[in-house]
């Protein structure tokens, strides 16, 4: 097949997932272009069968923002008529989905272009729901000739807020590359992370308030209240609450041993030497971030929201607690950074996890199969 992916192409899970998805289907033979406003993150160095084109956006002093989304509906056209793609996958709804529908109506004189979206999170969640987005998200989506969600959690979100038919929504799961998300990645920064020997707390995000960063610090600060802790706390990545995390570490006394690394390209090389994982969050419509732990054999402490519960199972390969139970985080941390017969449990099953549910080799087909019947039902 020859397929189009659009998706936000700095930092975040939905670009990362959208990447990998790209990349994986390029190794299984199909065509990919890969259309943005910027090269994915994810995606350096050749690989053959993969293309990248830039979406490119006129600077008119009448705009005060440009158009980005007529811009994107123009680079999907043209993709598609200049190397004849079968289907565009649109990563993230908005404003993705309604480019996409805008190509696919462009295209329709010379032939049938199809759409393929995949919500990720707050496009359902958070940002679609306000009224300058709710009807454009709505329609976009119904107007998709495949729809995938994440998770069943955001499934049932998509279908009571937006009042899409069930039916319409194939859940497929985030997945990941468990070659390269691995206990024994090289190489191991654990002696630069910890120089004292202490236990490695990691917490990898973009810092945005849905993250709770206060209640990852609060959380660590809990166990290093408890006999037997002696740990750092390394925090990856950067947003809008950093100072805030930073301000928390400061009131509890904790700031010492708390790092902020800043963003992190390989965060595949960080995980793999963490001894813990902390995932707080308000809700998550999935928690790639705790399969990328998980994966690398590291125990995750999260929040039982959102679409959490689906990836981690609580007490198996993970421990959850309701969001805000810091108190709770900070017990089952310092139980799983002092008792190792029980880290070496979690670790185990938690890399059983992502291996045997969530690698890239069982759930890139799920994407083919869906292309195939998107396809069909075009004939
Ligand atoms: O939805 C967002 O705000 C951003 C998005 C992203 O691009 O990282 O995150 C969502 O998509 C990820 C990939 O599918 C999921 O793993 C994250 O859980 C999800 N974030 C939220 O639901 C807050």
């Amino acid at each position: 097949m020859k397929i189009g992916i659009t998706c936000y192409p700095t930092y975040g899970g939905s670009g990362a997932v959208a990447t990998e998805l790209g990349l994986a289907l390029a190794d299984r033979g199909h065509e990919v272009h890969f259309i943005s406003y910027a090269q994915p993150f994810r995606l350096n160095g050749f690989q053959e069968r993969v293309y990248f084109h830039e979406v490119e956006m006129e600077d008119y002093p009448l705009f005060e923002h440009p158009p980005y989304a007529l811009a994107l509906a123009v680079a999907l056209h043209d993709a598609a008529h200049k190397h004849q793609l079968d289907l565009v996958h649109m990563h993230y709804a908005i404003p993705h989905a309604a480019s996409a529908y805008l190509a696919r109506q462009m295209m329709a004189l010379e032939r049938p272009l199809r759409v393929v979206t995949t919500l990720h999170g707050t496009d359902i969640t958070l940002v679609g729901l306000h009224p300058s987005f709710h009807g454009i998200t709505r329609f976009s989506i119904l107007e998709s000739d495949g729809l995938t969600a994440v998770s069943s959690y955001l499934r049932d979100e998509t279908v009571r807020d937006f009042s899409v038919p069930a039916t319409r929504i194939d859940v497929i799961p985030n997945f990941i590359d468990t070659e390269i998300w691995r206990p024994d990645r090289e190489p191991c920064h654990r002696a630069k992370l910890a120089p004292n020997g202490e236990k490695i707390v990691m917490h990898v995000s973009n810092f945005r308030s849905v993250k709770r960063v206060g209640d990852v610090v609060r959380a660590f600060a809990g166990m290093r209240d408890r006999e037997g802790v002696v740990a750092r706390l390394i925090m990856v990545g950067d947003g809008p609450d950093r100072m805030r995390a930073a301000s928390v570490a400061h009131e509890l006394g904790v700031n010492e041993d708390v790092v902020f690394l800043g963003k992190h390209q390989s965060t595949e090389e960080l995980l793999s030497c963490a001894d813990l994982f902390l995932l707080p969050s308000e809700t998550e419509s999935f928690g790639l971030a705790a399969l990328e732990a998980m994966a690398s054999g590291t125990p995750v402490v999260a929040s039982n929201a959102g679409g959490i519960p689906e990836v981690v199972t609580d007490g198996e390969d993970g421990y959850l607690y309701a969001v805000g139970d810091t108190a709770g985080m900070a017990e089952g941390g310092a139980r799983l950074l002092t008792d190792e017969n029980e880290h070496r449990r979690v670790s185990a099953n938690a890399r059983q996890t992502a291996v045997s549910r969530f690698s890239k080799d069982s759930v890139v087909p799920m994407y083919e199969d869906l292309y195939a019947r998107v396809l069909r039902a075009d004939s």
